[in-house]
């Protein structure tokens, strides 16, 4: 393991003694199935790991096939998220800037997003990659490689740790975080058949810790905890600080990943035409996003359904101030001695 790396398991989590690809997805699939579960929440039911996170049946197999099988390299570059923080903002970001020079951001009407949705650009290990029973072959994809994740700090792949590659996280504030959530599920669910949910049943759910990935507050400080004690392997953004100044975090990130911005590329307004390209109100009317989809395990996603409002705040037109309040105590009590403060703080 090298000794630059912060993460800390060495060899994957799970014996294996599959033979064949088929037999590794069955001996996790098998073992996954006997954990407890819960009833299907938002539109699956959520099996809990016993590193003690939840997620639906197949991505939890996927993330334990990548973490016996993913060949990482310290190049790679893995986006680290829960579902609906932004991952779809930060891979649009990470892909634009890694790809500067080959897609120019100016010259939009050439760029691959008119063709394909981020999701589609950088692709997640657990629900794209290692699915459907087999192991991809990623070995001849050019240096930097861009993933994506939304497992817990405690369960990327093995490899992942010991390469000492890049994670870049974002974090968003728990309330806008579920009721994206919850207007994404709705969606899935009205197409099995199934009745909405309330905010009130999935926030319940959420402050149980009961949601995609979650517990909400374990995957935020894991994250947070791995930044604090190596800055240049695990970069730590926040959705909120990235509306209000998009252009600052992009050069972070480009410095990050080793690609800063040049002294013409500042002044050729390089990093203000990436803003430009990834920003909320570009991405939605591109056509990749009005009549793309994105194959996912758990089902087939309209690109569209990845944009909604793309604001911060939004949780006030659903929730109550009584489950606010809730959730936010929860956050503070959690977050405590942590370093991290609430979003919405000072
Ligand atoms: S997923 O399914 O986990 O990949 O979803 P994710 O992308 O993490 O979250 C979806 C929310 O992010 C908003 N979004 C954006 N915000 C700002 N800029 C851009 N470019 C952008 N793209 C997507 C999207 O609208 C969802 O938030 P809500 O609050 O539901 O609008």
């Amino acid at each position: 393991m090298s000794s630059s790396s912060v993460l800390t398991s060495p060899s994957p989590s799970h014996e294996v003694d599959a033979e064949t690809d088929e037999e590794l997805y069955k001996q996790f699939t098998d073992s996954v199935s006997s954990w407890p579960s819960s009833e299907p929440m938002p539109f699956l039911p959520l099996y809990r790991h016993d590193k003690g996170w939840y997620s639906s049946l197949m991505p939890m197999v996927g993330a334990m096939v990548a973490d016996a099988r993913f060949a990482a390299r310290p190049s790679d570059i893995i986006v680290a998220t829960l579902p609906k923080s932004g991952t779809t903002w930060i891979k649009a970001l990470l892909y634009a800037t890694v790809h500067r020079r080959e897609h120019p951001a100016d010259a939009a009407a050439d760029h691959p997003f008119n063709s394909l949705g981020p999701h589609e650009c950088v692709n997640f290990l657990e629900y794209q990659l290692y699915t459907n029973n087999r192991v991809p072959d990623l070995g001849r994809l050019p240096d930097p490689r861009l993933f994506a994740t939304h497992v817990p700090f405690t369960s990327l792949p093995s490899a992942a740790a010991a390469s000492g590659c890049k994670v870049v996280y974002v974090c968003r504030d728990p309330k806008d975080n579920l009721i994206s959530m919850w207007d994404f599920a709705n969606k899935f669910r009205a197409r099995e058949g199934q009745e909405p949910m309330s905010p009130e049943a999935i926030a319940e759910l959420f402050c149980l810790g009961v949601s995609p990935s979650g517990p909400y507050w374990d995957h935020v400080l894991g994250y947070w905890g791995a930044h604090v004690a190596r800055p240049e392997q695990v970069l730590f953004f926040r959705y909120e600080e990235m509306k209000l100044d998009a252009a600052a975090h992009v050069r972070r990130l480009a410095e990050f990943v080793g690609l800063p911005f040049s002294a013409e590329e500042e002044e050729g307004g390089v990093v203000d035409a990436i803003v430009r390209l990834c920003s909320f109100d570009h991405m939605i009317g591109l056509e990749a996003t009005k009549s793309g989809k994105t194959e996912l395990v758990v089902g087939t996603a309209a690109n569209s359904s990845f944009f909604r409002r793309g604001q911060v705040g939004d949780w006030a037109n659903h929730l109550s101030p009584e489950i606010a309040q809730r959730i936010d105590a929860i956050t503070e009590a959690r977050f405590n001695g942590s370093g991290l403060r609430p979003s919405g703080t000072k």
